[in-house]
């Protein structure tokens, strides 16, 4: 089954919970026990990538490391056209729609095609909108943020991005964000939209991911929490089990 009937499948069952890790925060033996260590929390997915470059070489020997030592299937999230590689069971084929800049809503996408093709790395088309405060990639990404209590701007993107044939929406508040995206946005596009919903940004209690999960969102994203805890199973596990307790 493709990586997208995976995520798809399992959402009918329950919320779904997704590791990121950024190969720029660490080296790769450490990427490695974090995916080790999120695994035994019980995470569903392990996403790699971030907002900071990384060149194909890293990308590769990351994921292969991690394939090596876990099960769970291992999407890349990209931050640049470089960050594609054959060892990964699919990427977010994704378009920032709210960034100022062409290149991080197609430049990108149409550099990587033609490698991915080759790679035959699965492809998942996703809307990603990033909302205030946006942290690192809202200023990368040069992104207008939305405004994160304009549930009718939020609404209206997300429409376009499922007219648009994108598979699935991720809405971003940044990484290390201090607020997470509103709970009351989560609500309002999750009442519109059909494709599954992503959250992610700012989700480092099990407050915050019981929140999100219960507004709407069928898949939470925690990133900063593993890479800030030293215990990152003690620090991931209660997360997990809130976010699959909520029906
Ligand atoms: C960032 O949404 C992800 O792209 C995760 O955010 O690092 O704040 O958990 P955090």
């Amino acid at each position: 089954m493709t990586v997208y009937g995976q995520i798809c499948e399992l959402i009918q069952k329950r919320k779904v919970h997704m590791t990121l890790i950024d190969p720029a925060s660490q080296d790769i033996s450490r990427s490695t026990e974090i995916a080790v260590e999120a695994e035994r929390a019980g995470t569903d997915f392990i996403m790699i990538g971030g907002s900071t470059s990384i060149d194909m070489k890293t990308m590769d020997e990351t994921i292969e490391s991690i394939k090596k030592e876990t099960r769970k299937p291992v999407i890349i999230f990209p931050g640049s056209s470089s960050m594609i590689s054959r060892h990964a069971d699919a990427i977010y084929f994704m378009s920032l729609l709210n960034s100022r800049n062409p290149n991080f809503i197609i430049g990108h996408q149409v550099k990587a095609a033609p490698y991915l093709k080759k790679m035959g790395v699965e492809t998942i088309p996703m809307g990603y909108l990033v909302f205030d405060p946006g942290m690192t990639v809202g200023k990368v990404g040069e992104a207008d943020l939305i405004d994160n209590n304009k549930e009718d701007c939020a609404v209206a993107y997300s429409l376009a991005a499922q007219m648009m044939g994108m598979k699935l929406i991720y809405l971003e508040a940044g990484s290390g964000a201090p607020v997470t995206v509103n709970p009351n946005i989560v609500k309002a596009v999750k009442s519109q939209v059909s494709v599954p919903l992503i959250v992610g940004g700012g989700i480092r209690t099990r407050e915050n991911a019981s929140l999100i999960a219960r507004s709407g969102a069928d898949v939470v994203v925690t990133g900063t929490i593993v890479e800030k805890a030293g215990k990152v199973y003690d620090a991931l596990m209660p997360i997990i089990q809130e976010i699959k307790s909520v029906r």
